[in-house]
């Protein structure tokens, strides 16, 4: 925009104030200035985010209770009238904040810019506003203005500033969005809000208190387009004011916004920025204890920078005015980290990678050629990191700490660098790689395996492959065990090893497997008598409305997987044919499977066909080979159409459930293909179902919001998917820092009756939104603890209570009359509970 249209829409915004007239200004009529406005942004990578209020005064508790939530919002949920909240201000006295100890703390942390909440959804101004008496300098015996004290500090220490305002919800004015408690309030428009109160706030933070380099709208609402065009006008009040993407959908802003997660596929050619909480709450709250480590927050930094983004972390000063110590314990142990390492960070690039098991790429163009940011998280047991399709020399590799010498080489599949015997920095150590010239990796190697063969050798048996990406591609690198590709037979679900393993356990009549082998031997599915149902053409409706066929296809499922378990646990063959007789009637039968929910059904059920299938085929040699044709035909001309494509805005135990099968599908057919689409729509999927899409850093879920039945459900569909993933030498399990576990802890605290964290949670492309956790079915434990804490506990030594607390109850339960789950209870316990580490030995690295 040139300057007379700036000057233009100053005047625009200025006239705002007064009508809600101003015109919409679209996003491209600024583009020329944007790439100047933007760079310090960029650049900058890490801020401080300051959720702060008087909510802070009782540490987010109403009469002594603790609310659900963040502390900022326990007006709503304390539904505290208007005129009791009120009162909180007149304690509200932070004597011992000091705006320059805060700013040089983020300085100190590396933060290169603030954003602090002027005005939060609660009503309340933290700065000496004229719109609105309920602020600091007139309603508290504080009386000091706290944007003023911030800003100024900011100048001081060359940090840019910004404010964050929440333009929609206003519990405390009578035209505000979100006060539905107060019967008191005398309401009045949206409109005569924003004019009276949002519009001239904003007006009097961007025109009186110097430079504001960001506001930071929130919460975005419906509104009148007149108010969001003069609300969005006022970004012109300012030269350079970068807005982000929450004023409403039709105003993109600068840069988009993640709410506490760090995305896997983030949006390409968009600027982005993740704002997280240091601990649970966004405001201070006194309960609040859930720090997270240091080690995971510079973690995350660097997560987030390799990918392009910002990171917006968040403190809360106390009613004190202080942060608490863990928060500046952690804050400095970041500067620390960035003393040595902040030009792995400031203005770099996202890396040309996806993420990698070990660590993350940052990079830089300069006049000189290109520099590599390699950042470990973890030294491979070989000492060695491949940074593959990498075509271009290296100048010099070093520490980019203490500038010490490490070896790097070309290799036919790219760049390796070999490591030091100890990383000296255990959180993450930062090799710069100088390389001449302007970056080459070598895209065109598409889904091509790179010389796998010469690849195994120099690895030491690990295969490595190189996968493109999307329009700009990224690629990803995988390890498989050496074993040239071939897949592990019996391999779906269960192994050779884990057969012998609990045969031994029910030979000695040990527990739990011997309680649990006799309900499975006694549950009606393992029955020689059952009789098969198959239909030529099923159909499952929404929710099973209609349901032709469906439910038996399920029934008939689940039989076939208990006959081939106790045909392979007792050796008795009549089991072993029941199971064929079942999955051959339906393989001859089935022709179509139909309605809304026909691929949920496959993804659901046909899971227990498969296990039941590749049990049958790898340890029973009665079962006809044309039979066994005929079964994949099946899965390949009926199933496989269905779930190929997931269904990625449906509530995510949809995608979770086809995994589980297309996954095990994979195995069966020997199919490569099948097996990695499984494996890369786990790990990078676009829908509701890839785990980072379905389970949050804090472990909620997509659907922890809608009932806990599903939650349960979607989470036990993904650990199946892990765990047919970890026979064959992928370890899923260990996706974005053990993220099943968390979702598995998580749903389990709340299913035992204790609280957990809750953020509003909107789904891929927002189908769903739930505001709240859903306690509907909640204590309903689903029989799937087992095979995780087997997991994670007994082969990988973590902790795990709470799903160790759902393992006993569930244990307790087993055999109970009554129990619709009594038969899957059976299997879980007796297929995975307490197995030795090493049984089923999982990736080579
Ligand atoms: O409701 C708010 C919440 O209190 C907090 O301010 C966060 C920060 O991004 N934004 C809203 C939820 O999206």
């Amino acid at each position: 925009m040139r300057r007379l249209d700036v000057r233009k829409m100053t005047c625009l915004a200025l006239c705002a104030g007064l009508l809600l007239g101003a015109t919409a200004v679209g996003a491209s009529e600024i583009l020329p200035e944007r790439e100047a406005t933007m760079s310090w942004w960029r650049s900058a990578k890490f801020g401080m985010f300051i959720h702060w209020g008087i909510y802070a005064v009782t540490g987010g508790e109403y009469k002594g209770q603790t609310l659900p939530n963040s502390a900022e919002w326990m007006m709503n949920r304390g539904k505290i009238p208007v005129a009791e909240y009120e009162r909180l201000a007149a304690q509200f006295n932070p004597v011992g904040f000091d705006a320059d100890a805060l700013v040089s703390l983020a300085k100190e942390a590396g933060m290169r810019y603030i954003v602090f909440t002027a005005k939060h959804h609660d009503g309340f101004s933290m700065f000496a506003s004229r719109a609105n008496r309920f602020n600091v300098v007139e309603a508290t015996p504080f009386k000091r203005d706290m944007v003023r004290e911030l800003a100024e500090a900011c100048r001081q220490h060359g940090l840019r500033f910004g404010l964050y305002d929440s333009q929609a919800q206003d519990w405390y004015h009578p035209g505000g969005i979100g006060n539905t408690w107060d019967r008191t309030l005398k309401r009045v428009s949206r409109d005569v809000y924003v004019r009276e109160k949002a519009l001239p706030e904003v007006r009097q933070l961007l025109t009186e208190y110097g430079p504001i380099s960001i506001l930071w709208w929130d919460t975005p609402r419906q509104m009148s387009k007149e108010a969001l065009d003069a609300l969005y006008a006022t970004r012109f009040l300012q030269p350079g004011l970068i807005i982000n993407d929450r004023l409403g959908k039709d105003y993109p802003g600068d840069f988009q916004t993640f709410e506490r997660k760090i995305p896997d596929n983030p949006p390409e050619g968009v600027d982005w920025e993740v704002c997280m909480p240091i601990s649970d709450s966004w405001g201070y709250k006194k309960s609040d204890t859930h720090f997270k480590s240091s080690d995971q927050l510079i973690r995350n930094l660097v997560d987030i920078v390799s990918k392009g983004g910002n990171y917006l972390l968040n403190v809360s000063p106390t009613g004190d005015g202080t942060l608490l110590p863990q928060a500046v314990d952690r804050l400095r142990a970041i500067g620390n980290w960035m003393k040595g390492n902040s030009e792995a960070i400031y203005g770099t690039k996202a890396s040309p990678w996806r993420p990698f098991p070990w660590g993350r790429c940052t990079r830089k163009d300069t006049a000189q050629g290109t520099i590599i940011y390699v950042h470990l998280f973890e030294r491979p047991d070989d000492g060695r990191v491949l940074l593959p399709a990498l075509k271009n020399t290296v100048r010099e590799a070093r520490l980019s700490d203490t500038g010490e010498s490490v070896s790097a080489r070309r290799v036919a599949a790219g760049v390796e660098v070999l490591l030091p015997a100890q990383l000296p920095d255990t959180v993450v150590t930062v090799i710069r790689l100088d390389l001449e010239g302007s970056l080459q990796v070598n895209m065109d190697a598409g889904s091509s395996v790179i010389d796998t063969k010469r690849r195994t050798e120099e690895a030491g048996g690990n295969v490595f492959r190189v996968v493109g990406q999307g329009r700009s591609p990224a690629i990803y690198l995988t390890s498989l065990p050496g074993n040239s590709g071939k897949f592990v037979h019996p391999g779906v679900a269960h192994t050779a090893a884990t057969f012998a393993f609990v045969r031994e356990r029910i030979a000695a009549h040990d527990q739990p497997w011997w309680d649990a082998w006799n309900v499975l031997r006694s549950s009606p599915e393992a029955s020689l008598s059952w009789e098969p149902r198959p239909r030529a053409h099923v159909e499952r409706g929404p929710s099973n409305h209609p349901d032709i066929g469906s439910s038996e296809f399920t029934a008939d499922g689940l039989a076939a997987y208990v006959h081939a378990l106790c045909w392979v646990l007792s050796g008795e063959e009549a089991h072993a044919r029941k199971a064929a007789e079942i999955l051959h009637a339906w393989a001859s039968t089935l022709e179509s499977i139909s309605n809304h929910d026909a691929r949920l059904l496959v993804g659901m059920s046909g899971y227990q066909y498969v296990v039941a299938a590749e049990i049958v085929k790898h340890t029973w040699n009665g079962w006809p080979a044309e039979q066994q044709k005929e079964f994949a035909r099946m899965l390949r001309e009926i199933w496989y159409p269905l779930i190929k494509d997931f269904y990625p805005t449906a509530n995510g135990n949809w995608d979770a459930s086809m995994l589980q099968t297309m996954i095990a599908m994979g195995v069966f057919l020997d199919d490569r293909a099948m097996f990695e689409r499984a494996v890369e729509y786990f790990l990078h999927g676009e829908g509701n179902g890839a785990i980072g899409n379905y389970i949050w850093p804090s472990g909620q879920a997509q659907e922890s919001g809608r009932d806990q039945a599903h939650t349960q459900m979607g989470l036990d569909f993904l650990a199946a998917t892990c765990e047919t993933a970890w026979i064959q030498g992928i370890d899923l399990y260990k996706a974005l820092d053990n993220r099943l576990l968390k979702g598995f802890e998580y749903t389990a605290r709340y299913n035992l009756g204790y609280d957990v964290p809750y953020e509003p949670f909107r789904s891929y492309r927002g189908r769903y939104y739930y505001q709240s956790i859903s306690s509907i079915a909640r204590g309903r434990l689903r029989p799937m603890y087992e095979r995780v804490y087997n997991h994670y506990h007994n082969r990988r030594g973590l902790e795990a209570p709470y799903t160790w607390m759902a393992v006993q109850q569930l244990r307790a339960r087993l055999g109970h009359r009554g129990d619709r789950s009594a038969v899957t209870n059976a299997i879980e316990i007796l297929m995975y509970a307490d197995q030795p580490a090493e049984l089923v030995p999982g990736p080579t690295r």
